[in-house]
């Protein structure tokens, strides 16, 4: 199944990232995550491969984004996150394209970069898109959403090949028309972060897809939400 480069990803790593304090009884479930992104049509579902070895079959009809690379939230050192899953594996378990996030600023950068390095020639040479989760984070770090930090991680991003940047929102947003320029010819897609208040997140998707970006890769924003459809497909409206 081919990724389109635009729209709605539904992000559900946090198992990993955060542990179970994310979910509820409802959303603890992997099988009730995939009737969501199959009632509303997602154009993507993001898995590490434990979920998607035991819950994901491509007859779902939504693609799958295989996440490479993860840690817990346990670990305290300076960010480092190292590939678990192999270019190989992701052929294996169906999916239309590959993550993988790179801390820039932190003291273990270089040994992301090399990884991400290798995962994209070995990706792209199978036809797989690959998507860099750029989050700037660590000692090299002040402020990890400053707006130059953002436009960097998407510049970043670009010179080492990725697809897709996936970056945190920042907090001025007077210029994200800078960061899609920054990121040439990547697709930039927005992260959720925490639950927000309100219609903060629709506010949020507006000005991104007017100044450029794609998509949105978000997690708890939808499958915290009250109705979980409704919301995908609001948002997927207004991206288009
Ligand atoms: P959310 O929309 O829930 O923030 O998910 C996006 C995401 O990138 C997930 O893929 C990942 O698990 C999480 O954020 C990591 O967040 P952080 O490292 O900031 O705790």
């Amino acid at each position: 199944m081919k990724l389109r480069m635009r729209g709605v990803f539904l992000a559900y790593d946090h198992g990993l990232e955060h542990g179970p304090t994310d979910f509820n009884d409802v959303n603890i479930s992997p099988a009730y995550i995939l009737n969501i992104a199959q009632e509303a049509g997602v154009d993507a579902i993001i898995f590490l491969k434990g979920p998607a070895m035991h819950f994901y079959t491509p007859d779902i009809g939504i693609p799958l984004i295989l996440k490479l690379n993860g840690k817990t939230k346990l670990y305290n050192g300076e960010p480092l996150s190292v590939q678990s899953t192999s270019v190989e594996e992701a052929v294996k378990l169906n999916a239309s394209a590959v993550g993988y996030t790179i801390y820039f600023g932190s003291k273990y950068e270089h040994l992301m970069i090399k990884e991400f390095g290798r995962i994209e020639e070995e990706a792209h040479a199978r036809g797989l898109p690959v998507i860099m989760w750029a989050y700037p984070r660590g000692k090299g770090i002040k402020d990890d959403e400053a707006p130059d930090i953002v436009a960097y991680a998407a510049r970043a991003a670009f010179e080492l090949g990725a697809d897709i940047v996936k970056l945190k929102y920042p907090e001025d947003d007077s210029n994200l028309e800078w960061i899609v320029k920054s990121a040439a010819s990547t697709k930039v897609f927005m992260a959720g972060g925490k639950k927000l208040e309100g219609d903060e997140i629709e506010s949020r998707v507006e000005k991104a897809i007017k100044a450029g970006f794609s998509g949105i890769a978000v997690g708890r924003n939808i499958w915290q939400s009250e109705d979980p459809i409704s919301k995908i497909k609001r948002l997927k409206e207004m991206i288009g």
